[in-house]
């Protein structure tokens, strides 16, 4: 049997806002940043501890993660950052505020274009200055892979790879595994562990901060999902993060 723990990033400066993030290398927040200590702590508390971590390209996941380690005694530990571990690519919608948004299009186009499996956002400029191909830190991705704008089906379709190449054979060799990342990065992943439907997908939302940990048989059959964390708090954060689509 496998444990495996994802943890999202604590609150961002453009969650608080309540704004479309997507690849914007925005920092956390004071209370991203206390977020992200509590879900160390937790993990400390329970007992947790861990042979690799994997992280996106993004300073919000990233300083997560090191909180992470910091908490749990960890700071030696080997990350393996990847851009395949970024959030989803809001396109043309980053930096826009979702209520506002909501209030514009409806909160109906505002759900299809956050939770839809496969409807993609309105799509970046190539010739943006934000577009991913102007950012040095991507230099060493083919740039026909680097996108525009994502749905959540184009995220698997990245991801997929790092899983199956990387992140799955460190697990199946015994290695505790740490995954900091995205909502949309996690929630492609736990489309692909547990078999999701793309309408079941649709109704998961990821909270900030808080750990969840996979038992995994060893055909990663998922025997147990379980929310490091007060269950009272958890289950409001999730609607916290389900409610921002909507127009106020
Ligand atoms: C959020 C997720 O990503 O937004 O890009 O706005 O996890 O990096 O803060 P994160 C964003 P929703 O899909 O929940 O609207």
């Amino acid at each position: 049997m496998y444990k495996l723990v994802l943890v999202r990033h604590g609150e961002s400066v453009w969650n608080q806002e309540n704004r479309f993030t997507g690849w914007e290398d925005v920092d956390l927040s004071d209370k991203g940043r206390a977020e992200a200590l509590k879900g160390g702590k937790a993990l400390k508390d329970k007992g947790f501890t861990f042979d690799i971590a994997y992280t996106s390209l993004l300073k919000r996941a990233i300083k997560t993660l090191n909180f992470v380690l910091d908490e749990t005694d960890l700071v030696w530990l080997p990350v393996h950052k990847d851009w395949r571990l970024n959030e989803r690519h809001y396109g043309g919608l980053q930096g826009l505020n979702k209520a506002e948004t909501a209030a514009r299009h409806g909160e109906d186009q505002v759900k299809i274009w956050r939770r839809s499996y496969d409807v993609p956002p309105p799509a970046m400029e190539a010739t943006d200055p934000r577009h991913p191909s102007k950012d040095p830190r991507y230099k060493n991705v083919d740039p026909k892979l680097l996108p525009s704008c994502e749905s959540l089906k184009d995220t698997v379709a990245r991801f997929l790879p790092l899983w199956s190449e990387t992140i799955a054979p460190a697990i199946k060799s015994g290695k505790k595994v740490l995954i900091v990342a995205h909502g949309n990065s996690l929630r492609a992943l736990m489309q692909h562990l547990e078999g999701m439907t793309p309408d079941e997908i649709m109704g998961v939302n990821m909270p900030t901060g808080i750990p969840m940990m996979y038992e995994l048989d060893a055909n990663f059959k998922v025997l147990k999902k379980e929310f490091i964390g007060d269950p009272e708090e958890v289950k409001a954060a999730i609607e916290a993060v389900a409610n921002q689509g909507k127009a106020k």
